[in-house]
């Protein structure tokens, strides 16, 4: 089993739900279980700022899927929960990003590993915090980074993905 991180986000629709049922179905893909969960935090938009704040969470999940395949799934989830794809940082019913993945370092065309922009993102560090409190993750010590932001923009809302039932 290998250790993946990921990034989700939502900031259309019932963003709460689509977030439930995101980690819902990353929990079900096949060889796969969720370890941890962070605090669900509201975020204002980065990249784009006319569009409406997100819900923001981070998780760590065991897989027996590769980088690809994992991204694949993740991309899998995203359609089947109605995203539709229309320009970059735009607003979607929910992302899902792959962070981090057992340390793995790549960069390929279709995925590159670490996340290139997470160092940058108070909104994918601050979730991810809560699931790495020393700022260390198995391959990216993002502590430095965390330090150097603004958390301006990122609030806790005191929603938890882990106290609600997974349908
Ligand atoms: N995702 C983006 C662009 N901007 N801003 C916030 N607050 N949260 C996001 O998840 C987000 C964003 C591209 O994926
Ligand atoms: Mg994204
Ligand atoms: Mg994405």
């Amino acid at each position: 089993m290998k250790e993946a991180a990921l990034s989700i986000g939502a900031n259309l629709g019932d963003r709460m739900e689509s977030l439930r049922k995101a980690v819902a179905a990353l929990g079900n893909l096949p060889g796969t279980r969720i370890l941890a969960l962070s605090k669900v935090y509201e975020t204002d938009p980065v990249g784009y700022a006319d569009q409406p704040c997100f819900l923001n969470a981070a998780l760590r999940l065991e897989t027996g899927l590769s980088p690809a395949a994992l991204l694949g799934a993740c991309l899998g989830i995203e359609a089947a929960l109605g995203r539709k794809r229309n320009f970059t940082n735009g607003p979607r019913a929910i992302d899902i990003d792959l962070l981090l993945y057992e340390g793995t370092a790549s960069a390929g065309a279709e995925l590159t590993l670490p996340h290139p922009r997470m160092l940058e993102r108070a909104f994918v560090l601050v979730p991810l915090a809560d699931l790495y409190p020393s700022g260390e993750a198995p391959g990216l010590a993002f502590a430095e980074a965390l330090a150097r932001l603004s958390r301006n923009g990122v609030r806790a809302t005191g929603l938890f993905l882990d106290q609600l039932p997974l349908r």
